[in-house]
């Protein structure tokens, strides 16, 4: 006798350990046979549902009510476990709660409020561009001295940080985006440092630690007026610390690598600077810097035929979905001339990043301020990763740089 019609295929199961380093270094492979064996996998290991498929880490990023985030949108379960930390109002939250910080924030980091930013951020961008071709010869790592030092100089100082102490800055979100995955070597190699980081940072969210024009003042304005409480401040600037260094960084150095690579594409870039912008969403595309968040399933609910209980943890591989040969035309392509918009790099939905704007403000005063001065850019060595549980991230980028 044969199965009913309406009788569905046994859910694939994998034992697959996608934080594992070779997984984290290489992501491509897994994220082709998870995205082959169906739309939803099991994964033994974990005991989580994964999806990294377009189609539906898409239905679950925009449906918040079933799948939330305020149980925790890494492994841990926020329900059964104690958080590392008290949860962000914003990532870690759901509506009604969301809503405010939310608001708050969207309004701080919108494009008509960063046009104040832009002149100064592209003045320090081509001074930045200028010297390192100066002094550092044809050859450098882009990581250490474009990647890393654009965002550090104009980052802390828009959102008002004092001098002291910003080193912790990166080191503190890596710390953050570790703690997304399983307690593995990666977290434990930074486990002595949570407590002094920590401290650093709840510190610099005080309304006294911030300069009186920055992002931060502007959260502390927005609890005077009512709009957030006295206690939501200091969390809310947390945010903008954990979340706004480590990934425009590696969004950045994931754009220089795209074009180190492929020298056709940096032609039609110095030919038509105003690509930049899109240039980047093609490379946080490309790339994804942000390879993977969970959610938790608020009821029993059925996903392409697998039933997840409530409860139940699931994994969204943004990467996977980002080169979905099901949405994406040659997804393995750097191309400017597709259009990346539809990629969840940034997310999608509620919770998309809000943050963007910012992101994309950088990239383009940093790739505008190299497109003018450098008229070939290649590989002088080969790059090297830097692993995290949740960032596709860099440790070198060595590259050679022909002044224009
Ligand atoms: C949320 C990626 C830059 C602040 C997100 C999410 C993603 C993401 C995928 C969605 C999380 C979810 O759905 O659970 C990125 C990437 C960036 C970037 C790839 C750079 C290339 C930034 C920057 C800031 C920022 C510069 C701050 C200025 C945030 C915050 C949230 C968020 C606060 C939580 C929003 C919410 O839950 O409502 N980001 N981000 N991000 N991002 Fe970004
Ligand atoms: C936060 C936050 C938001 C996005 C990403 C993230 C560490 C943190 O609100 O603290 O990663």
């Amino acid at each position: 006798m044969s199965a009913p019609a309406s009788v569905p295929a046994a859910t694939p199961t994998s034992d697959v350990d996608p934080f594992a380093a070779g997984h984290l270094a290489e992501p491509g492979p897994l994220h082709g046979q998870l995205r082959a064996a169906g739309p939803v996998v099991r994964l033994t290991r974990y005991d989580v549902h994964a999806l990294a498929r377009h189609q539906e880490v898409h239905t679950a990023l925009v449906d918040w009510q079933t799948f939330q985030s305020g149980a925790g949108v890494g492994l841990a379960n926020f329900r059964h476990e104690k958080p590392w930390r008290p949860p962000s109002l914003l990532l870690e939250a759901d509506p009604p709660h969301h809503d405010a910080p939310r608001r708050v924030l969207s309004e701080i980091l919108a494009p008509l409020a960063l046009r104040r930013l832009r002149e100064s951020w592209q003045a320090v961008a081509e001074e930045l561009v200028e010297s390192v071709l100066a002094t550092q010869r044809t050859e450098f790592d882009a990581f250490e001295a474009l990647a890393t030092a654009f965002p550090l100089r104009v980052f802390p100082d828009a959102v008002g940080l004092g001098p002291d102490g910003r080193e912790n800055l990166l080191p503190y979100g890596n710390m953050a985006f570790n703690a997304f995955g399983p307690r593995n070597d990666l977290v434990l190699a930074d486990a002595h440092r949570t407590a002094g980081l920590s401290a650093w940072v709840n510190d610099q969210c005080a309304r006294e630690a911030l300069s009186e024009d920055g992002f931060g003042a502007r959260i502390w304005a927005a609890a005077d007026r009512g709009d957030l409480t006295p206690a939501q401040a200091p969390l809310v600037v947390r945010s903008l610390l954990t979340a706004g260094v480590d990934t425009t960084v590696h969004g950045l150095a994931a754009a220089l690598y795209a074009f180190a690579t492929h020298p056709e594409e940096w032609q039609r870039l110095r030919e038509r600077p105003e690509l930049a912008r899109i240039s980047f969403d093609e490379a946080v595309r490309w790339q994804s810097p942000v390879q993977t968040f969970f959610r938790t399933a608020t009821t029993d609910v059925e996903i392409a035929g697998t039933r997840i209980p409530e409860g139940g943890k699931i994994l969204m591989f943004l990467g996977a979905a980002n080169r979905d040969p099901a949405r994406w035309t040659d997804p393995d392509r750097f191309d400017l001339t597709r259009d990346p918009s539809g990629h969840v790099g940034f997310g999608m939905g509620l919770h998309q990043c809000v943050g963007q704007h910012v992101a994309r403000l950088e990239a383009e005063c940093l790739l505008t301020a190299l497109a003018r001065r450098v008229e070939h850019l290649e590989l002088a060595g080969p790059p090297r990763r830097h692993l995290n549980n949740t960032l596709r991230s860099w440790a070198s980028l060595p590259v050679r740089a022909r002044r224009a």
